[in-house]
């Protein structure tokens, strides 16, 4: 899918300013001309891949790298100027470089580029963004393996095992004199073999979900038994209000943390209780929607009052994992039920962390593939096909519906792969990623 783009773009590739440093690229035909223009220290003679330091026309001073088009991360002619990041620099020389023929750059515009230039097909793009998002060293090691090419080689793989098969098809029925009837034991061997492949691939797929949504805990408890507490003493900060007023806690509070090499998402919770009041009310209805979103619940009890019926109630009807949280043990000699934790103290805080790493899935970053909606959504319909084929050739239905389902497999690889792709989903992929990339 190559695509002649006309037009030289130009955007900061680097993020919030001021900064020390901003790095501006722009790619296209004209890139050098440009680059030329607002250079005033062009070598005689030039390389490309050198770092060259001069002034800039805007009297800004930096580096320039020059990258021919086989080398640049577009496929086209790129430069890029580092220069003092201001917003007064870096406007001056985007302004300066319009003028003389370059226009802003879409969000997502260069990785588009490289796209359809042929530098990366599109699960390296889509890998590029998951890169940038990834909020925990494991989801950017898993997202920088898709990068590498980790879904790109298994879907080539896939692919040229099948339009071998498909080869074998149309032989044994064009020329099945010459060549023979299809070896069905052959053709249904390499299907269970692909079958196991894609069975691996979209076992990743429920954590590849938990990764990109973040695991959701939801502290969940009876007013006043230190919900709140317990998430300032995770994040080691007071985010929520806590005072002895049971049904504190009105809204629900969500913030990030990291367990296991998961992004979590803790949401603090009002009190569940016979609600005082309309806007109580709304409060613990948000609650009992927490309990049911929840991936995993933290059930909170006030140790000093014990383990009660309506938190037995509560906690027995909780369908998702949970742990159950004995609070304020500080005040009681007795061990209660479930993990001792006294947000006084930190008591308990480590305990409450490996308890919760248990019921998060394991992450194997050599092994595992981090799978977007998109691909799951093809490999699972890729998965189907190739049970149908399998289904097809061990009863030796017609080699029609064989080279029809295998055929739809091929594009629905292309479509992973982005060969042949719908343009309005690529779009909506490039749209989401920031300016710049
Ligand atoms: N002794 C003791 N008191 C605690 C502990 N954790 C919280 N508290 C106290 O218990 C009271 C309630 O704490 P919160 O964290 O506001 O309780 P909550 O469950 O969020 O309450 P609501 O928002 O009303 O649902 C406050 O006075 C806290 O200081 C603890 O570990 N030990
Ligand atoms: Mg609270």
């Amino acid at each position: 899918m190559l695509k002649d783009f006309k037009d030289t773009i130009i955007a900061p590739v680097t993020g919030v300013q001021p900064s020390a440093v901003a790095i501006l690229r722009i790619s296209g035909s004209q890139a050098i001309d440009i680059s030329k223009k607002v250079f005033s220290h062009w070598p005689s003679e030039f390389k490309y891949r050198y770092a060259y330091y001069g002034t800039f026309k805007n009297s800004d001073d930096g580096l320039l790298i020059a990258f021919e088009n086989n080398k640049s991360f577009t496929g086209e002619e790129c430069v890029e100027w580092q220069i003092h990041g201001s917003l007064a620099s870096i406007q001056s020389l985007i302004d300066l470089s319009c003028r003389e023929g370059a226009r802003f750059a879409k969000p997502g515009e260069f990785t588009m580029r490289a796209y359809f230039n042929g530098k990366i097909d599109l699960t390296r793009a889509e890998a590029i963004k998951d890169s940038i998002d990834a909020k925990t060293e494991s989801h950017f090691r898993l997202a920088s393996n898709v990068r590498n090419g980790k879904i790109y080689l298994e879907c080539l793989d896939i692919k040229k095992s099948i339009l071998k098969i498909l080869a074998q098809v149309e032989a044994s029925t064009d020329f099945s004199e010459e060549v023979g009837d299809l070896n069905t034991l052959e053709v249904s061997e390499v299907l269970t073999l692909l079958l196991k492949k894609l069975d691996l691939l979209l076992n990743s797929k429920s954590s590849s979900k938990l990764l990109r949504k973040g695991v959701r805990i939801a502290l969940v408890g009876k007013p006043n038994a230190g919900k709140s507490s317990i998430l300032n003493m995770c994040l080691g900060r007071a985010r929520a209000i806590v005072t002895d007023i049971p049904g504190t806690t009105r809204d629900t509070i969500e913030e990030s943390i990291e367990i296991a090499g998961f992004p979590c998402i803790l949401v603090d919770t009002a009190g569940l209780r016979t609600a005082r009041d309309i806007v109580e009310q709304i409060g613990i209805d948000k609650s009992k929607d927490e309990l049911e979103n929840a991936d995993i619940v933290w059930y909170v009890y006030d140790a000093s009052l014990g383990w009660s019926t309506e938190d037995q109630e509560v906690y027995g009807n909780i369908t998702c994992p949970k742990i159950k949280i004995a609070n304020k043990s500080d005040l009681i000699r007795l061990i209660p039920e479930g993990i001792k934790i006294s947000t006084f103290t930190s008591q308990g805080h480590q305990d409450l962390m490996l308890a919760t790493k248990k019921l998060v899935p394991g992450i194997d970053i050599e092994n595992q593939i981090y799978l977007n909606e998109r691909q799951t959504d093809l490999l699972e319909k890729i998965h189907n096909l190739m049970i149908n084929s399998l289904h097809t050739i061990q009863n030796n239905y017609s080699s029609d519906l064989l080279s029809v389902d295998l055929y739809t497999v091929i594009r629905y690889i292309s479509e992973i792969l982005g060969e042949s792709a719908n343009p309005d989903v690529i779009q909506e992929i490039f749209s989401e990623f920031c300016l710049g990339k």
